[in-house]
């Protein structure tokens, strides 16, 4: 039993709609006083299929003056405590970005910046081809691979979801740069660039590295097996370069595009450099089909597996197409290709990057798309009303179906979010409102609004997790983790031992989490799960 709310909290002019899991009455009280500044009755019951429950709306939305509240039921349950305010979401939305300065591989991370997550520096010797380890191979040539974030829990290094974590920042610069100026403590602030922009590069810099001479992007840098739960310092397993393939190669053509074109104004000779690497991406796309990746035998680190690499060449047709001006018919010529093929145009994670394609191709100043525009228009929209659709069904205002809740469905939620706003902002009136407010809903159920009362953001929230499947998290005997972290969050099938024992078969999909460390497929953290929360709390944070 239990009333559910955002426990970070609520914008004044925002819709605001705590879900309680009985039939009540309810009073909203101001905390400081214990004035009660609302009361009224819950709805009546509506389906949850999620989460496997009925559930009955109470709507505070009338409640608008800034303070800390909570909702008290009749029967005395109440939730827990949540604020009011026009600034509710700006700490939070710095947190989310300084995660990414905790994953900093390769440099030490100093008190001065890191408070008490400091670690020395790791993963600072020289690389390796995986096929010279496997051979065994004498002498084998050595590589300067250093750098970049560690991906998540663990410490490899992998080029595509490093390119559409980045992406998602970038994006979120490009559209709310006002949102975005904020100092974040970090080695480079003070610069003169905005300190998102300082943090991506370090990541960009990296990624440059895992580009062979060919053109080719070399699908990860990881150890042969995942690391003990060690700080990183002490993990020194050898790290080695995997092959190349297609996927990484065209989000890198792609991610690469888009940061010329963000980073021209702070970084020229960077910008420069970028364009040059995604146009070498480019030509090696056009001269090679599909080349997908499994780790061989024995190597047990993130696959990142993917049977289609016709997003991610969307993707990157689309972003050099907006940015390249000077070779605009091949771009397009492919663009229309691969518009034409049956895959999806409304992803936006690591295996289906298809919806940044939608959004650069609808964002476009110079509508280099041309006519292709409109029907990626109305694919957008169709899929905005589908989610709206979802949401009006599911009982706790979320556009997740059952289904959805897979492997790091906090992302899907996320992801959902951004579609929803793009559809706000390609829209005017009560229809820009309605898609906000479908965006909005998504953040108010990562931050509490959910069938476990949990806020699934380390530090934020009265009730926020505490044990991210994180190595630094298990092994720097801290208590609390870093904050900002996402968890991946509820997955229909969890599959790891901790939280195979920790769930009952047959437990409704939003109910499928544990607040477990050992838990890599309900609480695992990644970039690109923080990532997309960057770009929806930029959206509703200015
Ligand atoms: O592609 C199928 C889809 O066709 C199907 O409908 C759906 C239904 O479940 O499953 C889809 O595949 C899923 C895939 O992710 C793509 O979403 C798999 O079931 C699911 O197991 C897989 O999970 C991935 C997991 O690694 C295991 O491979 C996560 O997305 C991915 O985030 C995670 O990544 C790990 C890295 O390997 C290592 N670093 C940490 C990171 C986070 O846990
Ligand atoms: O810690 C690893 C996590 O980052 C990955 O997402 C997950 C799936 O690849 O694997 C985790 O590592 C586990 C390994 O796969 C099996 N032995 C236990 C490891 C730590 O729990
Ligand atoms: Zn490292």
């Amino acid at each position: 039993m239990g009333i559910y709310v955002n426990q970070v909290g609520y914008l004044p002019g925002n819709e605001k709609i705590a879900i309680s899991t009985f039939p009540c009455n309810f009073q909203v009280i101001c905390a400081e006083g214990q004035r009660c500044v609302l009361d009224g009755a819950a709805s009546e019951a509506k389906d949850a299929p999620s989460a496997g429950e009925k559930v009955y709306h109470i709507d505070f939305s009338g409640v608008t003056a800034p303070g800390s509240y909570y909702i008290l039921a009749g029967n005395g349950e109440r939730s827990h405590t949540f604020q009011i305010g026009d600034n509710v979401y700006t700490d939070l939305k710095k947190a989310l970005i300084k995660a990414l300065y905790y994953q900093r591989c390769g440099c030490e991370l100093t008190g001065e910046y890191a408070g008490i997550y400091t670690h020395k520096a790791c993963h600072t010797a020289p690389s390796i081809f995986l096929e010279d380890y496997l051979s065994k191979k004498a002498d084998p040539e050595t590589f300067d691979m250093t750098g970049g974030w560690h991906d998540a829990g663990d410490f490899g290094r992998y080029t595509s979801p490093a390119a559409v974590a980045v992406a998602h920042l970038l994006y979120a610069y490009e559209f709310f740069p006002e949102s975005l100026q904020m100092e974040l403590n970090i080695p480079e602030s003070g610069n003169g660039i905005p300190d998102i922009l300082n943090e991506c590069l370090y990541e960009l810099k990296w990624m440059l590295k895992m580009q062979a001479p060919s053109g080719g992007c070399y699908h990860k840098l990881t150890s042969f097996n995942h690391a003990d739960f060690v700080m990183p310092e002490d993990d020194h397993a050898p790290f080695l370069i995997y092959p190349i393939s297609s996927m990484a190669t065209a989000d890198f053509a792609a991610v690469m595009a888009l940061a010329s074109r963000v980073y021209a104004p702070f970084a020229p000779d960077f910008a420069r450099d970028a364009l040059k690497a995604s146009k070498k991406a480019w030509d090696w796309l056009e001269n090679n089909s599909y080349m997908g990746f499994h780790n061989p035998p024995g190597s047990n680190t993130g696959e990142y597996d993917d049977e289609c690499d016709l997003d991610e060449r969307l993707w990157a047709s689309a972003e050099l197409l907006r940015t390249d001006k000077e070779h605009s018919e091949s771009y397009l010529k492919r663009l229309k290709e691969y518009t034409h093929m049956p895959i999806s145009k409304t992803d936006f994670g690591w295996t289906d990057v298809s919806g940044l394609a939608t959004l650069t191709i609808l964002f476009d100043p110079s509508h280099s798309a041309g006519e292709l525009e409109s029907s990626y228009r109305r694919i957008l929209f169709e899929e905005a009303d589908r989610l709206c659709q979802i949401q009006h069904n599911s009982g706790y205002h979320l556009a997740m179906a059952p289904e959805d809740f897979v492997w790091g469905s906090n992302m899907v939620v996320c992801n959902r979010s951004i579609l929803l706003i793009l559809a706000s902002l390609l829209s005017e009136g009560a229809a820009a409102e309605k898609y906000k407010t479908a965006a909005l809903n998504q953040l108010h159920y990562l931050l509490g609004c959910n069938a476990l009362d949990i806020s699934y953001v380390t530090g934020f929230g009265e009730n926020a997790f505490k044990n991210p499947h994180n190595r630094p998290t298990f092994a720097d005997g801290i208590e609390l983790p870093m904050p900002g972290w996402v968890s991946g969050g509820p997955f229909k099938a969890p599959c790891d031992p901790a939280a195979i024992s920790a769930i009952a078969p047959g437990t409704a999909p939003m109910k499928c989490y544990v607040d477990h460390v050992e838990s890599y497929s309900t609480n695992e953290i990644t970039i690109y799960w923080n990532s997309p929360a960057v770009f929806m709390t930029a959206f509703f944070q200015k």
